[in-house]
Formats: C-alpha cells, structure tokens, sequence
C-alpha cells in the first residue's frame, strides 16, 4: 500500500501534488481554450525534457526565463492543487502540463482546437526510473525490491495507475484534434528532427542557430545544472518528501541493469497481450 496517495476514480494519485477537489474541476470545469499547447505524459517518460524543449522554443533558444523561474511556473500542472486557480486566470496562451489519463482530462479539451504533446519511453525505463524515484522518499513505504516494483506497476499500483491503460487511452485520441506523438528515445536519437518537428506542430519558425539554442540548453547537463529544471528541489511540497533528483541518469535502455532475462521476457509478453491493438512498428525500441 501507498501512503502520499489518494485515490480518485479507482486510481492512486500523488496527495503531494493534488486533491479531489482539485481532480474533480479538472475534468468537469477547467476550460481548455483553442490556442493552449498542454503537455501530457505517464510520470518519468521525460515530460520535462518537452517542458524545456516547449518553453525554450517560445522564447527561441534565450535560456534567461528557464535559468530563472522555476519549471512549475512557467508551465503549471492542470492538477495541481495550489496553481490550478493560477492557470484559469492566466492569458493565453497557456503552456500547461498534466499526467492525467485520458479520462480524469478535462473534458473541454475532446470539443476544442488545444494541442496536445504527448511523450512516451519505454516502459521499463519508465519502470527503472520510478523505482529509483519510490527509493528516494523520505517516508513513503519504500519497496522492497525492484521484483516488488516491477509487479506493483505491472498492477498499476502506482501514482497515475496502469501505464498500458494511459497510453492506450491517449493512443486512442490521437486522431482527433491536434495531437503529437513524441518519444523520448526518438528525442536522444535525432534531437534536431524532434524539434523541428514540434515547432512546425506549434506553428513557430526558428532559425538553425535558435534551434542549436534549443537543443543545448535541453540537454540533460544543461538542465542537471539549473536548479530551475528541478521540480523536486524547487516546490517545497516536494522538498520534505523526496529526496531523489529530477534528472537521474537521463539515458534509454537502463532498464538492462535492473531487469532479469525472466522478468524481461515476461514483461514483453504482457506488453504484446495488452498492446496487441496497436501497430508495433509505432514503437521504437523494439
Ligand atoms: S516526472 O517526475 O514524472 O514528471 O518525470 P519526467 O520528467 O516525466 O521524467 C524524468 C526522466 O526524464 C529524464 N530526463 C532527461 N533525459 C535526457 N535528457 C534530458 N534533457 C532529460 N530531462 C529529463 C530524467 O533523467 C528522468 O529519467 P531517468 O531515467 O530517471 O534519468
């Protein structure tokens, strides 16, 4: 069992960030507005690495507001309790983040021209990089082992719930509206193609020196340095309770370092049954 969660809907959601309350405007009341770019993820698949990205794109490459105002400012979480009131009241247009699954989204979004980006890794990196994050709780339950970890997120156990149910659920919208598909691994492979390709999804035009800009002050030590890109360090909720950082190692496949060949084998078979709607050629770490 959890402790630090609340469920809402059936799902384990982190009391750190969030509240009924808080869930609940989401989904019926927040207004999503035509011209807002929102980012949206299952937790650690490098949702902060697009925030950068985005918010580095805005201001072409000029690293002065990522160096200087803290990331939760500059692009606040749908759900989050203190700065939901802040995000409905702010002109657009709005860059907004949120983990919510598809069905906990507000609804406004599915009958409005809002773009969303959403951004996908491999699960078991994603599994490895929560596992280190769970360690790093000051009072949370810490899990016992990674077999434990594996398990509780393969249940869906976790802060958000399934990531097969999240990303199906996005998966399943995509058609409809504007809608971009970004992975992390894509990302590290060809970081040049991936930004391009997010500035021409938001309509904006930079020159190659402004896209150079971009791309070095998103790397990972760009952003291991600025304390700015660290949420975990700079929002005093989550100060007191994780001690973990928000960039770890920053690389795909370390999953190899913490899976068993039998725990990896299975983990794929799962993912083939619960996937198996969906075009495998969509991902690209197989
Ligand atoms: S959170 O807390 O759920 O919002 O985490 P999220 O931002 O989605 O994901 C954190 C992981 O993304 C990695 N990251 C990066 N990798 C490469 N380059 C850059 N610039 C970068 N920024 C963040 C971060 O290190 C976490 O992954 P792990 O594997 O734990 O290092």
């Amino acid at each position: 069992q959890m402790s630090e969660c609340l469920f809402f809907e059936g799902l384990p959601m982190p009391s750190i960030l969030t509240n009924v309350e808080t869930l609940c405007f989401a989904r019926e009341e927040f207004l999503v507005r035509d011209d807002d770019v929102i980012i949206v993820s299952y937790p650690r698949s490098g949702t902060h690495w697009i925030i950068e990205i985005l918010n580095l794109i805005h201001v072409n490459g000029d690293p002065t507001w990522i160096q200087t105002v803290p990331v939760f400012l500059r692009s606040p979480w749908i759900e989050d309790a203190h700065l939901q009131k802040d995000l409905i009241n702010r002109n657009g247009p709005r860059l907004m983040v949120s983990h919510l699954p598809v069905q906990l989204f507000p609804r406004s979004y599915f009958n409005c021209n809002a773009k969303v980006v959403y951004i996908l890794r491999n699960p078991k990196d994603i599994i490895t990089s929560l596992y280190h994050v769970s360690r790093g709780f000051v009072c949370k339950k810490q899990p016992e082992n990674f077999d434990e970890f594996l398990n509780r997120f393969i249940k869906g156990d976790v802060h958000y719930g399934s990531w097969f149910d999240h990303t199906l659920g996005w998966i399943k919208k995509r058609d409809m509206g504007s809608f971009l598909l970004i992975f992390y691994e894509e990302l590290q492979r060809d970081p040049r193609g991936s930004v391009e390709k997010i500035c021409q999804f938001l309509g904006k035009k930079l020159k190659p020196e402004e896209i150079d800009l971009v791309i070095r002050n998103s790397s990972f030590s760009a952003m291991k340095e600025n304390k700015m890109s660290d949420h975990f360090a700079m929002d005093g909720r989550m100060q007191k309770v994780i001690i973990a950082p928000m960039l770890r190692k920053g690389v795909s496949g370390d999953w190899k370092n913490h899976f068993t060949v039998a725990q990896s084998e299975d983990f794929d078979k799962l993912f083939q049954e619960k996937m198996s709607r969906l075009d495998p050629g969509l991902f690209p770490w197989f």
